[in-house]
Formats: C-alpha cells, sequence, structure tokens
C-alpha cells in the first residue's frame, strides 16, 4: 500500500557552474516526480546527501507544474524565507533538509487551503549552508493586479495575507530548530532580481 501525498512533488538539481559561460537554464536538471510517502524514502535513500554536494550546487524540491525559478508564473510574484547555517561543521545539514523537506511534503509549513508553499531549496556554498522556503506572494496585493490576490487567495486582506506569511516563517524557524534570538528573513524574487533598486522591498521577519 502506497500513503499519497496530498500534492505532487518533482526533485530538481542545480549542478555547480564549471565557470565561464554556463548560463542558469542549463545547469537546473528536473529529475523526478513522487507523490507518495514510500517513493520519497526511495528516492532520498538513493540520492547524494547535501553533504557530499559540490559547492554551488542545490536541491530544490517543488509542487509539481512549479519551475524552481523566480521567473516561474506562480513564483514570480513571490518571494522566500531563507535562512544561512554559517558555522557549516557544527550543523547536521542532512537532518535539517531532510526535515525541511518532509515538512513540505507533509504540508505542516502552512494551513490547509493556503496554497502559498511552492517549494523549498538548499544551496551549498563556499562559505555557508542556505534554506529556503519559497512562497506564491509576498503577502501584499499583486502590483498592478488590483484584483485582491494576495497571499491565502483572491479576497483575502493584506492584512490575513501578511499573518499567512508570518506563520509559514515561524513554522520553518521551529523545523530549523532555530533559537529564538536567530533571525529568518523573507525576501521577495523581485527585489532579489532587482537588488540595489530603490523600489520598495517585500521584507518580514519571525
Ligand atoms: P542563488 O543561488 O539564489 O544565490 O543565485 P547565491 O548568490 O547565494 O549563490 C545564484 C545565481 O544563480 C543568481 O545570481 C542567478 O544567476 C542564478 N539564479 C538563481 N535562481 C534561483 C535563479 C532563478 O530563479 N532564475 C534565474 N534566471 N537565475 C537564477
Amino acid at each position: 500500500v502506497k500513503h499519497p501525498l496530498q500534492n505532487k512533488w518533482t526533485l530538481w538539481f542545480t549542478k555547480p557552474s564549471s565557470g565561464k559561460g554556463d548560463n542558469w537554464n542549463d545547469l537546473l536538471k528536473e529529475v523526478i516526480t513522487f507523490n507518495s510517502v514510500e517513493e520519497f524514502w526511495g528516492i532520498y535513500n538513493n540520492i547524494a546527501p547535501v553533504s557530499d554536494l559540490a559547492m554551488k550546487s542545490d536541491y530544490h524540491l517543488f509542487k509539481e507544474g512549479v519551475r524552481p525559478e523566480w521567473e516561474d508564473p506562480q513564483n514570480k510574484h513571490g518571494g522566500k524565507w531563507s535562512y544561512s547555517f554559517r558555522e557549516k561543521r557544527s550543523i547536521d545539514i542532512n537532518d535539517l533538509w531532510l526535515h525541511t523537506m518532509l515538512a513540505a511534503i507533509g504540508e505542516t509549513l502552512e494551513d490547509e487551503d493556503d496554497g502559498e508553499v511552492m517549494g523549498v531549496v538548499v544551496n551549498v556554498r563556499k562559505a555557508f549552508y542556505r534554506i529556503g522556503v519559497w512562497t506564491r506572494t509576498t503577502g501584499r496585493p499583486i502590483p498592478g493586479r488590483g484584483d485582491g490576490d494576495v497571499a491565502g487567495g483572491k479576497g483575502r486582506s493584506p492584512e490575513k495575507g501578511k499573518d499567512i506569511l508570518l506563520n509559514i516563517g515561524k513554522r520553518f524557524k521551529e523545523v530549523l530548530r532555530l533559537p529564538a534570538n536567530e533571525v529568518v528573513e523573507f525576501s521577495g524574487h523581485t527585489d532579489a532580481a532587482h537588488s540595489g533598486s530603490t523600489r520598495a522591498k517585500a521584507k518580514h521577519t519571525v
């Protein structure tokens, strides 16, 4: 008997860039899609742990149909909660990433029907490991749309939209078992893509 997940999920991998001329699209690879607990463990037990990945690699676990890119229609108005672990040797990154994936596929990062979580990401970098949760919105009305589509769906107030996002941030912080004094930050993808711009940034912290 297979235990079905609420959503289908796709695992993606970013190969480390060899240096010159590589573009993002050549490095991002779709690995596999699954929709049961048993398939998840089968995959997990057969792929390289994060601690074995080369610098500049990423794993992305996203809902089926959503590419792990800012440009995806379901991400382009969104953002991410993220935290960088700079003491790489003092944490168990494999365990932290496993629990982040389990929270995503077990749908415990948000309330049912919120539909904000698009996926989770781990980045392997020289100075840190970073884990992130990508959301569909930034908790503010989508600029220029005026259709009231905020976090949580159409017709919710911006206050409610922000609450939903803050809740995701708090649950994510618990999954990462961070002490209260550590800060987990949210930033909008558009802000990241135009970093340095003077436009108002979507920033939240928990
Ligand atoms: P990163 O992995 O988010 O952060 O982006 P890092 O600076 O800590 O490594 C690294 C680079 O990958 C970016 O500067 C982009 O060139 C590319 N990149 C990352 N993401 C998530 C995207 C994306 O969604 N779309 C595009 N086009 N490029 C991306």
